[in-house]
């Protein structure tokens, strides 16, 4: 049993199209709660946190977009890992993926104080290791592995307690990596697992290797999973689709697999936009995913939730 901290963090500046401020509901109407609860865990909805108030010098970059929210935001979240970690397994509930600019930086600076390295697993279509001088849309959802790793560009953003050695970073599911991403990355140790590497020898295997390395470092492991790690067949709401993603089973099978290993101590559910979903079946199917990682076996699945 464990203790889950649901965590609500709307935040909504990290790129242009509005939405994903809805997101922590969503989890909320498609039963996170219940679902993690059926699983005999324990759950406490400490409600939304809200972003600090803070002025910054203009950014270098003039396509920045609301660096001043985003950096309040960080703050926020930062604080608010902190302080949930010692309590359980705290779930953010998002918000664009700009709230990992603030979760994970949190879980490593509780990671240090309990003397363990932080991995963190990165499900995403895209790579997320842009800098607020290297993005060119502005949009910096595209920056928090960029931040958490310790590259340079962030001084507007809080000063990171620990940072995350990018060897202790895994990115499963790429397709769409931006040029100055490829560069900054063909120079670090990151695990790079693109859909090619996915489509010819299965998720299983480079993910059980990852986890091999958390497990040898006795580190513990972030998980954040953007939506658009999944096909947008699967999952719709989402404004950053890029075909040609992970299947509903490759991605149920990366979260029994997390669930097995007992390595993961939190998570963030990023990118869900629900005025762009049909009918809740994104936001449904990330609940599901939840309830995979926290447990739920494939024999033990009950009917899906009717009107
Ligand atoms: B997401 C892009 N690389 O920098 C950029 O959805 C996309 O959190 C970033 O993964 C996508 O704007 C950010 C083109
Ligand atoms: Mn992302
Ligand atoms: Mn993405
Ligand atoms: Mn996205």
């Amino acid at each position: 049993m464990t203790d889950c901290i649901l965590i609500g963090a709307p935040v909504d500046c990290g790129k242009r199209r509005r939405g994903c401020l809805m997101g922590p509901d969503a989890y909320r109407t498609a039963g996170l709660a219940e679902a993690l609860a059926s699983l005999g865990h324990g759950v406490t909805d400490i409600g939304n946190v809200a972003p600090d108030r803070v002025e910054v010098a203009p950014p270098r970059n003039a396509a920045v977009h609301e660096l001043a929210l985003n950096v309040g935001w960080t703050a926020a979240l930062m604080r608010a890992a902190r302080e949930q970690a010692p309590n359980g397994f705290p779930i953010f509930m998002g918000g664009d993926h700009a709230l990992s600019l603030g979760s994970v930086a949190g879980m490593a600076a509780h990671a240090k104080e309990i003397d363990r390295p932080l991995f963190v697993l990165w499900l995403d279509a895209h790579s997320d290791f842009h800098t607020p001088d290297s993005t060119s849309t502005g949009n910096l959802h595209g920056t928090p592995l960029g931040y958490v790793t310790g590259r340079e560009g962030f001084d507007a953003f809080p000063p990171l307690p620990a940072t995350v050695p990018v060897s202790q970073v895994g990115m499963i599911g790429l397709r769409s990596v931006d040029p100055e991403e490829r560069a900054a990355l063909e120079d670090g140790e990151a695990t790079l697992v693109d859909m090619r590497m996915i489509d010819e020898i299965g998720i299983a295997k480079p993910l059980s290797e990852f986890l091999a390395k958390v497990e040898a470092a006795n580190g513990i492991l972030h998980v954040s999973l953007d939506v658009d790690f999944l096909d947008p067949a699967a999952a719709p709401a989402v404004g950053t689709t890029v075909p040609g993603g992970a299947t509903v089973r490759e991605a149920h099978l990366a979260m029994e697999m997390l669930s097995d290993s007992g390595l993961v101590g939190s998570l963030d559910l990023v990118e869900l936009n629900p005025s762009l979903d049909e009918r809740g079946r994104t936001a449904a199917l990330m609940v599901e995913l939840a309830a995979s990682l926290m447990g739920r076996r494939v024999f033990d699945r009950p009917t899906p939730r009717g009107a």
